[in-house]
């Protein structure tokens, strides 16, 4: 069995781009592998956050993660900042990298773009994302493409770690999303589907109501022809859609034009409201019954004690390498 990571930052709700994109892959993964699955609360404050409102998000984050079917009994489920050998190792890494290659980062670089001066943790943002990955001994770590050059830098310090201090990290692989997974705004569908987009309707919350998918479905932006045919580059608007009633019926997309043929936007819109809402009930259900209740904390403090096993085994490892501690 390999052991796969991956961490989601408890920023703002997920939207199906999220699901589809990547959560719904972390519920087919451990089904066959050790799963650890984190929330990264300690990435989260790179950038300003309201106490009040992470502490919520947290538990938002943790209880969705249930709610679409990761199961605390085949995963470990933790958060991040409860396992203190994360900041640690995380420390200890950035011993080993370089503000050179830390500059070249585009997240940081985007990110810090308006600002005259960024937070050290900006900028020190994929040495803790490297150090959440290789405390695990993860073997594959399912994100989307924008990580692509975290997984890069990961593996370059799992490299040079290994090189100058003997066997210490696996080097771990990145397991990256198809292209067509990749969910776009309902509102613009030339740029992704985004929680921080400033248009409510240019996504799709997994926990909306069935009143506000209707809005945003039936308001997505399409085009004048009035045929359902994937073309992303002609018909980008009507492909997403295309693209989000496959993922969600597991119908092919040839199927679905196919259906659709010769009856203008209108009848597939309606299905696909209707298709997203079947959908996402059960997962609104099991998350009201989960978000409040004391079970949820249990779980979480039970992976916490799972996750800080691990953590401290490779802690030892890592500490006996460099010769710190006594
Ligand atoms: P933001 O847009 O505010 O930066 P986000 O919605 O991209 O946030 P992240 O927390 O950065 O969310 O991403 C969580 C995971 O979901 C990542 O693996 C990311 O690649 C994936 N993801 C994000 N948006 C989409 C999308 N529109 N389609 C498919 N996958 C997505
Ligand atoms: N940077 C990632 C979140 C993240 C992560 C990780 C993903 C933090 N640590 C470790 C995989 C493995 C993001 O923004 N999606």
């Amino acid at each position: 069995m390999k052991r796969v990571f991956s961490g989601v930052q408890p920023t703002g709700n997920l939207h199906i781009g999220n699901y589809l994109g990547a959560l719904r892959q972390f519920v087919d993964l451990q089904e066959e592998n050790h799963c650890v699955y984190c929330i990264v609360d300690l990435h989260s404050i790179t950038v300003e956050q309201d106490p009040v409102v992470l502490k919520e998000h947290i538990l938002d984050i943790a209880s969705l993660y249930m709610a679409i079917g990761i199961d605390p009994k085949k995963s470990i489920v933790f958060v991040q900042s409860t396992v203190p050998a994360h900041a640690e190792l995380a420390w200890v890494l950035m011993c080993n990298s370089y503000t050179g290659e830390l500059s070249r980062m585009t997240q940081f670089k985007q990110k810090s773009r308006d600002s005259e001066s960024a937070p050290t943790g900006l900028f020190c943002y994929p040495v803790l994302m490297a150090a959440d990955i290789l405390l695990y001994d993860a073997d594959i770590v399912p994100v989307g493409n924008d990580q692509k050059q975290h997984i890069e830098l990961t593996r370059d310090i799992a490299l040079r770690v290994n090189n100058k201090y003997g066997e210490t990290f696996i080097v771990p692989e990145g397991r990256f999303l198809r292209e067509g997974a990749r969910i776009m705004a309902l509102d613009d569908p030339m740029s992704k589907m985004s929680k921080s987009a400033p248009n409510e309707a240019s996504r799709i919350s997994l926990l909306d109501a069935p009143a506000k998918i209707k809005k945003a479905i039936m308001r997505s932006t399409t085009d004048s022809d009035g045929e359902i045919r994937f073309d992303t580059k002609e018909k980008p608007g009507v492909s997403n859609l295309l693209n989000i009633y496959s993922s969600f019926s597991g119908k092919p997309v040839s199927d679905i034009e196919k259906q659709y043929a010769g009856q203008g936007y209108g009848a597939f819109k309606k299905d696909l409201v209707e298709i997203v809402v079947d959908s996402l009930t059960p997962i609104q259900e099991r998350y009201r019954e989960i978000r409040h209740a004391q079970e949820l904390k249990d779980l979480l403090q039970e992976g916490t004690e799972k996750a800080d096993v691990i953590a401290r085994k490779t802690m030892t490892r890592v500490k006996e390498r460099f010769g710190l501690g006594i």
